[in-house]
C-alpha cells in the first residue's frame, strides 16, 4: 500500500523541510512506494485528527506516526526486508546523536543565513504565520536576522569539521554506504539549498561538499530531482 507523507510546501512546490527531507530519503532508502501530501505550515492542523503540530507526518495504511525519527524508528520496524536504516542498535544509538548535532549545531546557524529567503520561497498565505512566529522567537525582523551572513560563513564551515573529519576517511556517515544518519544531516543542507539562493556550502574540493553531492546523487538523484534556488 503507498505511504502518504505530508510534506512541508513552498510556492512552486518546493519542498524544502529539513525533517521532511530525512524522511523522503529514508522512504527512497527502503524503496518503498509513497506519495506526497504538499502540506502549508498553516494547514498541518488540518491533518488527520487534527492534532498534528508539525511535519512529517506519515499514514502508513491506518497508521499515523509522527516525528521524523519516530517515523524511521516505524519503517525499520514495519519493514525489516527492506535495506537498513540504522545497520543496528549501535546504528540506531548513533543516528540519535547525529540528529541532536545536526539541529543543535546546525539548524541555527542555517535559519538564521536564510530566513527571509524561506519566508520569500512559501506560498503567500504562510508569509504572515512564518513572519510572526519567527519575528517572535529571534526578537528581531526575518531581514535583520540574516544581516551579515556572508561573515557567518567561516564559523558555520568550522562547525562542521568533525563531519569533514570522518568524511576524509568514509564516504559516508554510514561508511561505505548511506545509513540515515546520512539522511538526517542531508536534509539539514537540502533545507539552504532549496530554499535559498545564498550558497552556504564550502568549496567544491571540501570533503562535505563532495558528500553531498553524493547524496543529491543516491535513489536516483532522489535529492538532486528538487531544484535549487536560484
Ligand atoms: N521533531 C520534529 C520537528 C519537525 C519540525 O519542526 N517540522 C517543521 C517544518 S521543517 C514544522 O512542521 N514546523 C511547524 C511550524 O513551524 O508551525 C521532527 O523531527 O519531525
Amino acid at each position: 500500500m503507498t505511504i502518504k507523507l505530508y510534506d512541508l510546501s513552498g510556492d512552486d512546490g518546493r519542498r524544502f523541510s529539513p525533517y521532511c527531507w530525512r524522511t523522503r530519503m529514508a522512504l527512497a532508502h527502503k524503496g518503498l512506494e509513497f506519495a506526497t501530501e504538499p502540506t502549508m505550515f498553516t494547514e498541518i492542523g488540518n491533518i488527520g485528527d487534527g492534532h498534528q503540530v508539525s511535519v512529517p507526518v506519515i499514514e502508513d495504511g491506518n497508521k499515523t506516526i509522527r516525528d521524523s525519527f519516530e517515523i524511521a524508528l516505524y519503517l525499520e520496524e514495519t519493514y525489516p526486508d527492506r535495506p537498513s536504516l540504522f545497520g543496528g542498535a549501535g546504528g540506531q544509538a548513533t543516528a540519535r546523536f547525529v540528529e541532536g548535532w545536526a539541529v543543535a549545531v546546525l539548524h541555527g546557524q542555517i535559519a538564521k543565513m536564510i530566513l527571509a529567503d524561506i519566508h520569500n520561497s512559501l506560498k503567500p498565505a504562510d508569509y504572515d504565520y512564518f513572519r510572526e512566529t519567527r519575528e517572535k522567537f529571534f526578537q528581531a525582523s526575518l531581514e535583520v536576522v540574516m544581516e551579515g551572513r556572508e561573515d557567518r560563513l567561516p564559523e558555520f564551515h568550522k562547525s562542521m569539521q568533525p563531519l569533514r573529519a570522518m568524511l576524509k576517511k568514509q564516504p559516508f556517515i554510514g561508511g561505505d554506504a548511506p545509513l540515515y544518519h546520512d539522511h538526517v544531516v542531508f536534509g539539514t543542507l537540502q533545507w539552504p539549498r532549496v530554499a535559498s539562493g545564498f550558497n552556504l556550502m564550502p568549496d567544491s574540493d571540501d570533503p562535505v561538499s563532495q558528500w553531498f553531492e553524493r547524496c543529491l546523487d543516491l535513489y536516483d538523484g532522489f535529492g538532486r530531482s528538487m531544484e535549487a534556488a536560484a
